[in-house]
């Protein structure tokens, strides 16, 4: 990764594109290459069993859980739009009062073995908790902040809890960790002075010091997904981002570590000066998807989605009817779209403050589950087929089986497949075995037939496909 020393021109212009645009733009030549001390740390995808395990699980449950459940989006008799765990920052509540909400913090309807319970049945394979989101509250009892569970009347703590309960289930746990602490007084948003520096320097290591607490209290955790880390302040400190992936994986081994962390030398972040993926999968597609015709250079790299129901809901807000609120087909679009393309997807879920979910997360959790019971091997262990995307869906690929997710029916009553070069489809059947007709109609191109009896759901056909690698074809091109 070292090499020449680019032209100023070039290197201000690489600073300049964001990470979704940089992830578009072709790899420097290795011979441009410049040296960078806290760039990737390796190229192409992580290959052991742990990102194995991370990758196969494809679908998670993200959880907003925090002292923004109390006021769900209001404050002082104001309905406040934005999301609900930015209320703080909407209604300029000062951290001191902010902090008093710890007061009210007691779940009582909080149980963890009926989350574990929720998630198992939704066929989730693992849950992405915030320890600590913006606000600065800890849902552990960390010995470096009085702005804890410990601290408040419900005293226990939760994230222990429920580490316990999902791993009980099987289920995987991830840590949501904001960088960017509004409660504490040595956060900085930029770098202006040695005294911010001093101050900023104590900040990091309180934040190492919290970061080690969690890995060593919860040794059992897979994954830290952080985030609050695009402040100018961390771009600044490229070095500790690095500093911190390594600590962790020191801590614990095998642990994943998601692209948001990371800011190189120069600032760059998620890709780093030259091109190249920072951490262990890439983390920037939040409330929005790669273009499944566009965007396929996001093959080359793990990746995992995040999603909210409402349009930008993330913490429990009490009014959800503010925005446009996803249909649980819809979301079950998002999660199959983004396995079509070799990533994960983690739907969000904002708890109440009572510990309970709404009734809408209920009822979208068990829709996922019944149809991820039916349906699942067409998402674990599945990755991007290499097929040209078709309008009624996607399709997904395990070894050699292809699935094809069909969300659109066409009037045609049949659907097409265009298989890549080599490539025949052998036979189609549904996840039950029944058979389902194949017609070839042209070189490399198949009608796939509907059957007679569709489910009211989006449904799977499986196909079995033959390869060779200079097949004798009876189609001609047309001359013209
Ligand atoms: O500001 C946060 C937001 O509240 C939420 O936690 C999301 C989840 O990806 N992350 C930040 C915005 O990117």
């Amino acid at each position: 990764m070292k090499k020449k020393h680019l032209t100023a021109t070039l290197l201000l212009s690489l600073l300049l594109v964001s990470p979704a645009i940089q992830a578009q733009k072709k790899l420097l030549p290795a011979e441009q290459e410049i040296e960078l001390k806290y760039g990737a740390d390796r190229l192409g995808k992580r290959q052991d069993a742990a990102m194995q395990k991370f990758r196969d699980n494809r679908l998670g449950a993200f959880i907003h859980w925090g002292l923004y459940a109390i006021p769900g989006g209001e404050w002082n008799g104001k309905t406040y739009q934005g999301a609900a765990e930015w209320l703080k920052s909407w209604a300029k509540v000062p951290s001191n009062e902010w902090l008093q909400l710890m007061d009210q913090w007691n779940p009582q309807k909080f149980n963890a073995k009926k989350w574990a319970q929720m998630a198992k049945e939704s066929g989730v394979k693992y849950v992405k908790i915030t320890t600590k989101h913006h606000e600065g509250f800890c849902l552990w009892p960390s010995k470096y902040s009085q702005y804890t569970v410990a601290n408040t009347p419900y005293k226990k703590d939760i994230l222990g809890e429920l580490v316990k309960a999902y791993n009980d289930a099987g289920i995987d746990v991830h840590f949501y960790f904001s960088v960017m602490d509004w409660s504490h007084p040595d956060w900085r948003y930029k770098i202006n002075s040695e005294e911010d520096s001093v101050a900023f320097q104590r900040f990091l290591t309180f934040t190492d010091n919290q970061l080690k607490e969690l890995a060593t209290r919860y040794p059992t955790v897979k994954d830290f997904w952080f985030d609050g880390t695009w402040d100018a302040s961390i771009k600044q400190n490229g070095w500790w981002t690095a500093h911190v992936e390594r600590m962790l994986k020191e801590l614990v081994p095998g642990v994943t570590i998601n692209s948001r962390l990371r800011a190189d030398d120069y600032g760059k972040r998620h890709f780093d000066s030259n091109g190249h993926l920072m951490g262990d999968y890439e983390s920037a597609y939040e409330r929005r998807l790669p273009d499944p015709v566009k965007d396929l250079h996001v093959t080359k790299w793990d990746w995992e989605a995040c999603m909210t129901i409402p349009e930008n809901q993330w913490g429990y807000h009490k009014d959800w009817s503010l925005s446009y609120v996803k249909s649980p087909v819809e979301v079950l679009d998002r999660i199959v779209h983004a396995v079509s393309l070799g990533g994960n997807m983690a739907v969000n879920f904002g708890p109440q403050p009572d510990g309970d979910f709404r009734s809408e997360e209920k009822e979208l959790s068990s829709f996922i589950g019944k149809w991820m019971k039916k349906n699942g091997e067409c998402i674990y262990a599945c990755d991007y087929a290499g097929w040209a995307k078709q309008d009624w869906g996607y399709y997904t690929r395990k070894k050699d089986e292809i699935y094809m997710i069909v969300f659109n029916l066409p009037y045609s009553g049949q659907l097409t497949a265009k298989t890549p070069k080599g490539v025949q489809i052998a036979e189609a059947t549904l996840l039950n075995g029944q058979s389902v007709k194949v017609t070839e109609v042209a070189r490399n191109e198949y009608n796939i037939g509907i059957p007679t009896q569709t489910p009211n759901e989006p449904f799977v056909i499986k196909l079995k496909i033959k390869t060779s690698d200079s097949p004798v074809s009876k189609y001609k091109e047309a001359l013209t």
